[in-house]
């Protein structure tokens, strides 16, 4: 075990259960690497500009060290100090019932529970709305979207048309997002404030069912990310280990501590698991380089908001909508919206597929929040707390 990762314990969860992987553990294949580690990277010494030509433009993950020192989140996003705040009394979304509908709770009680609990697998604060609500619109001074991820052209669609995008996480231990990529093949930053996460990631193209996996759960194993974390995972990476041509599904495996922002470009199927109670910020965004293929993911699962977003373009950012026109007449994509159905589905979309879980819904109301959820650990049967 990393000494980095020891110390963690000792410091702040000497009550841990989970047993911590070291980087680019191989369970299951001591002699054969199956998972390699991510770049790390300074932000000091990496001006925006270099960070398009190496990450952004190649699609390529990265961990950010040092881009939320000034971020009040870092000392405010812990229980006590939650605890004595006015968002202590805020309604916080925690999962969803049956029915789809929101579980909220007050904050003070989800603190107490992430003390309490002792579930296999917990409920996860995943709270999309904080920014138009009265008594959590705080959380926004908390923190700043890093300069690699501040042009986000999902910005010129009409804010409250916008599905949502940012979100306010508090997930305590084992809690976890299972594997999934995310909606409309954006890009993501996770900018993590206390705990530790573990992440899993499988470049784009990889196919669901060999990177999920799910033939390699057993009989009475559940679907949350903790039990594909600890029970399917190593299957994954056995399996990977006796390849006869050495491993294929290009997997990376880090653990990501406070004041760590990490880049997830789009398309990358990712797991997540809370090692400890963590609290962090995540958010979707759209960046030139990467126009043309959340274009063509837009227009097919987004219609009405893809047309809008367009006509948006054509005003504001001409050259942008251009890259729109181009693509469309290449595809011989055109927009076609029935009238019978205000939501209708799209059904005549020319642009290719990737195989994702949350961008596999292709209805104009599917909600990227839905989505988004869907795929996130708080599926889980719930408590109320
Ligand atoms: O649980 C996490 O921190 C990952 C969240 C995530 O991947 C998402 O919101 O799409
Ligand atoms: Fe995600």
């Amino acid at each position: 075990m990393h000494i980095r990762e020891l110390q963690y314990i000792e410091k702040h969860h000497p009550r841990s259960m989970i047993e911590l992987p070291s980087e680019n553990n191989n369970v299951g294949a001591p002699c054969r690497i199956v998972s390699r580690g991510i770049d790390r990277v300074k932000a000091a010494d990496m001006p925006y500009e270099r960070f398009q030509e190496l990450y952004a433009k190649q699609g390529k993950p990265v961990i950010i060290q040092g881009c939320m020192d000034n971020w009040k989140a870092r000392s405010r996003w812990n229980i006590s100090s939650l605890d004595e705040s006015s968002l202590r009394n805020a309604r916080v979304k925690c999962g969803e019932d049956d029915e789809g509908f929101s579980v909220k709770v007050k904050m003070k009680y989800f603190l107490q529970y992430v003390q309490t609990q002792q579930d296999d697998s917990p409920l996860y604060v995943f709270e999309s709305s904080f920014d138009d609500k009265p008594d959590t619109k705080a959380l926004l001074d908390d923190f700043q979207p890093p300069v690699y991820f501040r042009s986000d052209l999902f910005n010129y669609v009409q804010q409250d048309r916008r599905p949502p995008y940012r979100w306010f996480l508090i997930g305590p231990e084992r809690s976890g997002s299972s594997l999934h990529t995310d909606p409309l093949s954006t890009n993501a930053w996770n900018a993590l404030a206390t705990g530790v996460k573990r992440w899993i990631l499988y470049p784009p193209g990889m196919r669901k069912k060999y990177v999920k996996a799910p033939q390699l759960r057993q009989r009475g194993e559940d679907k949350e990310a903790i039990t594909w974390f600890t029970h399917t995972l190593p299957r994954i990476k056995a399996k990977e280990a006796r390849k006869p041509n050495g491993p294929d599904l290009g997997m990376i495996e880090f653990l990501q501590y406070p004041g760590e922002v990490v880049f997830v470009p789009g398309g990358w199927w990712h797991a997540v698991l809370n090692l400890y109670d963590t609290t962090a910020c995540t958010q979707n965004f759209c960046n030139e380089c990467d126009f043309p293929r959340i274009w063509r993911h837009t227009r097919r699962g987004r219609r009405h908001m893809a047309k809008r977003w367009l006509d948006s373009l054509n005003e504001k950012r001409p050259e942008i909508a251009a890259v729109a026109h181009r693509i469309n007449r290449e595809d011989n994509f055109e927009f076609k919206f029935s009238n019978k159905k205000k939501n209708d589905s799209s059904s005549s979309s020319s642009s290719s597929s990737s195989s994702s879980s949350s961008s596999s819904s292709d209805t104009e109301d599917s909600d990227l929040e839905k989505e988004k959820k869907q795929s996130a650990g708080a599926s889980n049967t719930l408590r109320r707390v």
